[in-house]
């Protein structure tokens, strides 16, 4: 029997895709040229399994035009599946999983580093010396916040939120307070603190730092008037989803000063970021690099190949989402 054919949607680590070829008869995608919609429904009909990543549109209506012949199972390279309809792929029979864990700790390092940025002003820092522009040290000038003692608000308190809290609450000695919508227990954060409601949380927290999952449910989650209770002085993190937030509001409440700052690695229509933000120094922005470490991409190509196996194999898939 011949081995099943995967399609890969982009350009994997090398070690990754040398152990897809072990296993499977593999199509890569050396260009790392983002499918179009024609390529994918092709792809949908050509591959026994797929593995992808986020940005790759897997609507519904994508599901329905790949027909009968469609691919049995997407490993998606990624924990977030919010552009994966997953309704439309359990009517169709087409298994979804996704690589939780392994990127867990990239992630919220990647939280950590922005909240630092924004509050110790760094990359206007930076940018100010690199342009020439650091006229000799002050004892007054463009200082900025400390971490200590602050409260911590995480919304999601899942994998990367308690991650973020435990180096927030053990390197910084930040408060935590947290909203998760199923009840949960955290005892490895002393003190750490459920919040009712997401309001409550806004109102007490010095720095917000989303973490919930994207798509339907979540969708513009942190919206006008919640970003309106935010204290002046506090700031938000995202390192989850840019759909999360009200994105147009956010960029108003920066520009008005209304709150303090933001640390974005998301946005709402990547790869567009709002030109108002790019003016601004109060912000620091990156290219959705959470979890782009090169040990934690290989081990979550590693991860997505393992469900693929387990597949094939008949195997119980490792993560199904
Ligand atoms: C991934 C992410 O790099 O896993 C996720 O959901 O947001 C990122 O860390 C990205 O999804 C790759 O597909």
């Amino acid at each position: 029997m011949s081995a099943p054919r995967i399609i890969v949607t982009r350009k994997l680590p090398d070690a990754v895709e040398a152990r897809l070829k072990r296993h499977f008869t593999v199509a890569l995608n050396p260009h790392d040229k983002l499918f179009t919609r024609e390529k994918m429904i092709a792809a949908m009909q050509n591959a026994d399994g797929m593995l992808v990543a986020v940005g790759d549109p897997l609507d519904a209506e994508i599901m329905q035009a790949a027909g009968k012949r469609r691919v049995q199972i997407l490993a998606n390279f990624g924990v977030g599946t919010n552009h994966i309809d997953l309704e439309a792929a359990e009517e169709h029979g087409i298994h979804i999983t996704n690589t939780p864990d392994v990127l867990t700790d990239a992630t919220a390092d990647i939280a950590l580093t922005l909240m630092l940025n924004v509050t110790r002003r760094t990359w206007m820092h930076e940018t100010r010396l690199r342009r020439g522009e650091w006229g000799g040290f002050s004892l007054i000038d463009g200082l900025g916040t400390s971490l200590q003692g602050k409260t911590l608000g995480i919304i999601g308190m899942g994998r990367i939120g308690t991650a973020v809290a435990l180096r927030a609450y053990y390197g910084f000695g930040m408060k935590v307070v947290y909203f998760n919508r199923s009840k949960i227990e955290v005892q490895r954060i002393p003190g750490a603190q459920r919040m009712d409601t997401i309001e409550d949380l806004i109102e007490t927290s010095d720095i917000i730092s989303l973490h919930c999952p994207g798509g339907e449910a979540n969708r513009g989650l942190f919206s006008a008037n919640r970003i309106a209770l935010m204290k002046p002085t506090a700031y938000l993190i995202n390192t989850a989803r840019g759909d999360i937030v009200d994105e147009p509001a956010l960029v108003s409440a920066l520009l008005a000063g209304k709150i303090a700052g933001a640390g974005l690695d998301v946005f709402a229509k990547e790869p567009r970021v709002p030109n108002a933000l790019r003016e601004l120094e109060n912000v620091c922005l990156l290219p959705h690099i959470g979890s782009a470490t090169v040990e934690t991409r290989i081990a979550m190509g590693m991860a997505a190949t393992a469900n693929l196996v387990a597949h094939f194999a008949g195997k119980p898939l490792p993560n199904k989402v």
